[in-house]
């Protein structure tokens, strides 16, 4: 049985229910959404102009984020990313370690499963614990996390900014409708930078 079937006590955590409650009044948290599932996730929370999803460069989420939390120290930075996203990036974790911005969260949505590409195992499903990887690389918060209360906990957490935070949140591989956000990926960015910079967006 893997460790989503077995889940928390109250079954197995979904993923838009977990980002909706992680994006809630979510103020001026800086969202970086990984490629395909999580960025439908956080569109499905509500499209923002403070989110930033990618439609590509796989394995660069967690290194767009660090890049914010550097340059916008005080600011929240909130990078939601799949488990293999994240196993594209490893390497990033060792760079944040080293970095250490309190302001960056680092939440994994693992479902052991590359979904876009027809839910193909990755190697969570055999057991690679990314949180103590995390943990390894000197991340100063790293959990595992399988249910609701957990979540309510690691919403707070991302918000104390007492960080760098790892979250690698169990969820079932659920196969669900598109939510996409805007495909342009220059109004991405330009919404983005105008929404955290206003008039100085475009010096
Ligand atoms: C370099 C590169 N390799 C492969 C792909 C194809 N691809 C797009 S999304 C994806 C899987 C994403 O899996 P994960 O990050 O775990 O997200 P989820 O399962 O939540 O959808 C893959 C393999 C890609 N876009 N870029």
């Amino acid at each position: 049985m893997s460790t989503t079937e077995r889940g928390a006590s109250g079954g197995p955590l979904h993923r838009r229910e977990v980002v909706k409650a992680l994006l809630a009044e979510r103020g001026e948290l800086l969202v970086v959404a990984g490629l395909g599932a999580p960025a439908w996730d956080a569109t499905q929370a509500g499209d923002h102009p403070l989110t930033l999803p990618l439609w590509g460069g796989m394995g660069g989420a967690a290194m767009i984020g660090l890049g914010l939390a550097i340059a916008q120290p005080g600011r929240r930075v909130l990078v939601l990313t799949g488990d293999g996203e994240m196993l594209m990036g490893l390497g990033s974790l060792a760079t944040i370690g080293v970095r250490r911005p309190a302001n960056l969260s680092v939440v994994v949505l693992d479902n052991e499963r590359y979904g876009e590409t027809g839910m193909q195992p990755t190697h969570t499903a055999y057991g690679v614990d990314l949180a103590a990887v995390a943990h390894a690389c000197g991340f100063a918060t790293w959990k595992t996390v399988t249910s609701t209360d957990q979540v309510a906990q690691l919403r707070e957490g991302i918000r104390a900014g007492t960080g760098p935070l790892f979250a690698q949140v169990k969820v079932a591989a659920d196969k669900l409708p598109l939510v996409l956000p805007p495909r342009d990926a220059a109004l991405l960015k330009n919404r983005f930078r105008e929404a955290l910079l206003g008039e100085n967006a475009h010096f």
